[in-house]
């Protein structure tokens, strides 16, 4: 996955709208994924998955933190979330397809709370974005 200047120009513009919401939108799509794909919670089986419980706000800030990260290092992904990867692989061991949900979670929530940046091209930069974030997650597996 190559993101172009232009889609690194859309993704670093539309995730300086965000703001201080960073933390409450990871969150929110936390939520999204637990519901519409409730198979992501066995994950999540020490976490108190209530509507807006405190872990859930919690794993938010860090998810949201770790793409804020990788925004502003859009040119290093592998290295930059190298830590993360060693994680997600070795030791969570979160099946790959489970990337694609949040994935789109995360899209949904941006298109929610950000309608008038959601354009059709923004969309698919930051779709490219998230799935180059998902490759490096996944790209220790084997
Ligand atoms: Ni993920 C922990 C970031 C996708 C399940 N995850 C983290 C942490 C960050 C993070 C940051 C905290 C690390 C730490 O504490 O040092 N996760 C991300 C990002 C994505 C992602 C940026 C994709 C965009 N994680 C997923 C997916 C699943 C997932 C798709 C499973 C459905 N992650 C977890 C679990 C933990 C976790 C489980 C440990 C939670 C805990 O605190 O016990």
């Amino acid at each position: 996955m190559v993101l172009s200047p232009a889609d690194k120009t859309n993704v670093k513009a539309v995730w300086g709208k965000i703001g201080g919401h960073a933390a409450e939108y990871g969150a929110e799509a936390l939520e999204r994924m637990f519901m519409n794909f409730p198979s992501t919670k066995t994950y999540f089986s020490h976490f108190d998955l209530g509507h807006g419980s405190a872990q859930i706000k919690g794993h938010g800030k860090k998810v949201a933190d770790a793409l804020t990260k990788a925004v502003g290092h859009m040119d290093t992904l592998p290295d930059a979330l190298s830590d993360l990867s060693d994680l997600h692989a070795h030791k969570l061991r979160v099946d790959p397809v489970n990337f694609k949900l949040l994935g789109h979670c995360l899209l949904v929530t941006l298109a929610v709370h950000l309608p008038g940046d959601f354009t059709p091209s923004v969309h698919a930069s930051l779709d490219k974005f998230l799935a180059s974030v998902s490759t490096v997650l996944t790209s220790k597996y084997r």
